[in-house]
């Protein structure tokens, strides 16, 4: 079996790295027990002369990191990725601080992980790269004579064309995605906002459903909606309700119900927006009104960006605002927390709550919507109140679909999740976890990868492994 290499922003070795983070989750995991490579940047910001590259073996994999300098990390990292990738594709074209300077950082950083990658790749390794931080990277591979299956997996939202095209340069990045085989996106509708950036703006010629046709190759689009460890993630569930911590939160909530929500704190994650919906809420029913505590864990993220710390102090005087006008003695009704906190609390926390709160203003896909899931007692389950603009909504349509800007709506939804009957609870928990069963994250590393090896011959690709149709659409 040919190589796997694995290239992403960050890399994330086992004991060293605790950083919250769905790619760092995801990609550990489809890794373990395959032999492979994993390069990235080490985290490190180091002084020009002392930048190095080294790598770490643990079993049969290898980890290879390499160091940025300062103004790599300002210009690439909190430049361009995260100050214009980062907000346009999140369709927030009004934060979006462009500069030149930074997109010439980010263009230097992408050569220099092709150079190193060039010294470490053998003919038949197959090579996966991993989001926005690299878009570049495959041509920069071919331009040093790379020939290698390269595939693409864009962790985040992919906007419509009309909003991509106000990216300045976009001309130049966005058709550097042809340079690989496979470009995987979480949902259909990106993949198609793909497709039409390449018929519209790079007038590809379309050889079939998502397949187009460069002068060098055929490049295919696919939707890959990224999974969990569904069956993992229950069972750490289950153990972990009965830990200290979690029966200390549930003692201390004294009979009321939880309500949930765990994000980074992130524009995209909608938690201003969230808590206006909260007190709508507590304004429309005073009746739950000490009946329900809402605890938002939410760890501290990219605080160097100015737009963030600006958040950090929005989303802390709204909870206390709302914390003062409707908290009692004996009750407070948000708790906030800005701290991390262990997979296994989480999922623990998770099964304690009556409601899962995701309502995020645009996600890629959404994995805390599909922990809160797996993580529900089949027996007297909890509710996920969803925004649809997160990818997962495409698949876990049993949740209660919100709209994220219309806090009366979304006020008028928690009151319905917080009342919902037992049947109705189990008959949507049932078709939710139906769904992270059959698409977790292993089904979701095999089929990326399966679709990036295929040989191009008629018979589809899951036939050809044997598998049954998948849930997604795009390379049948
Ligand atoms: P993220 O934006 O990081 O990921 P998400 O998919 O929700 O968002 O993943 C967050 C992960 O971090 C979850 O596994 C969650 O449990 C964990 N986490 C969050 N808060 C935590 C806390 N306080 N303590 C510990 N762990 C915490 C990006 C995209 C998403 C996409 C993923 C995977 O933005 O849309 O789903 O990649 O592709």
């Amino acid at each position: 079996m040919a190589r796997l290499v694995v290239v992403s922003n960050r890399v994330a070795i086992p004991s060293r790295d605790n950083q919250a983070g769905g790619l760092a989750v995801a990609v550990r995991s489809l890794l373990k027990g395959r032999g492979g490579l994993w390069f990235g940047w080490s985290g490190t910001v180091a002084a020009q002369d002392d930048v190095t590259t080294r790598t770490i073996h643990q079993g049969d994999m290898s980890y290879v990191v390499t160091d940025l300098v300062d103004a790599d990390y300002q210009e690439y990292y909190n430049g361009f990725a995260n100050q214009v990738l980062w907000p346009i594709l999140h369709y927030r074209l009004d934060l979006a601080e462009f500069s030149r300077r930074d997109l010439s950082g980010y263009r230097r950083v992408n050569a220099h992980f092709a150079n190193e990658l060039h010294n470490l790749l053998q003919p038949d390794d197959i090579i996966w790269v991993h989001d926005y931080h690299l878009i570049p990277l495959a041509k920069m591979l071919r331009d040093r004579g790379h020939r290698n299956r390269i595939g693409f997996f864009l962790h985040i939202p992919f906007p419509p064309p009309e909003i991509l095209t106000a990216l300045p340069n976009h001309e130049w990045l966005i058709p550097q995605l042809t340079a690989y085989d496979l470009v995987g996106l979480q949902t259909d509708n990106d993949a198609g906002n793909l497709a039409r950036y390449f018929e519209n703006e790079c007038r590809l010629e379309k050889r079939g459903h998502l397949v187009y046709q460069t002068a060098e190759r055929m490049v295919r689009i696919g939707a890959f909606p990224i999974g969990i460890e569904t069956q993992e993630f229950s069972r750490l569930a289950r153990r972990s309700v009965r830990s200290p911590l979690v029966r200390s939160v549930v003692e201390s909530l004294a009979g009321r119900a939880l309500m949930i929500g765990v994000d980074r704190l992130d524009y995209s994650k909608g938690l201003a927006q969230r808590m206006d919906a909260f007190e709508r809420f507590l304004a429309v029913y005073p009746d739950w009104r000490s009946k329900v505590t809402y605890l938002q864990i939410t760890p501290k993220s990219r605080s160097e960006i100015l737009e963030y710390a600006g958040m950090e102090r929005t989303i802390s005087e709204a909870a206390g605002r709302i914390n003062g006008a409707y908290g009692e003695v004996a009750w407070t009704p948000i708790r906030y927390v800005n701290r991390a906190y262990s997979r296994s609390a989480l999922a623990g926390l998770y099964r304690a709550a009556r409601v899962g709160f995701v309502t995020p203003l645009r996600d890629g896909m959404n994995l805390v919507a599909k922990e809160y899931i797996a993580a529900q007692d089949a027996e007297d389950p909890g509710v996920l109140v969803l925004s649809r603009f997160a990818g997962a909504a495409a698949e876990c349509t049993a949740a209660i679909l919100v709209n994220p800007y219309d806090p009366e709506a979304v006020a008028t939804s928690i009151a319905h999740a917080l009342s919902m009957p037992l049947e109705e609870r189990r008959s949507r928990h049932t078709a939710l976890f139906q769904v992270i069963s059959d698409n977790d994250l292993n089904w979701w590393g095999e089929h990326f990868l399966a679709a990036l090896t295929n040989d191009g011959s008629s018979t589809p690709w899951h036939e050809q492994l044997g598998l049954t149709p998948p849930l997604f659409t795009g390379l049948a």
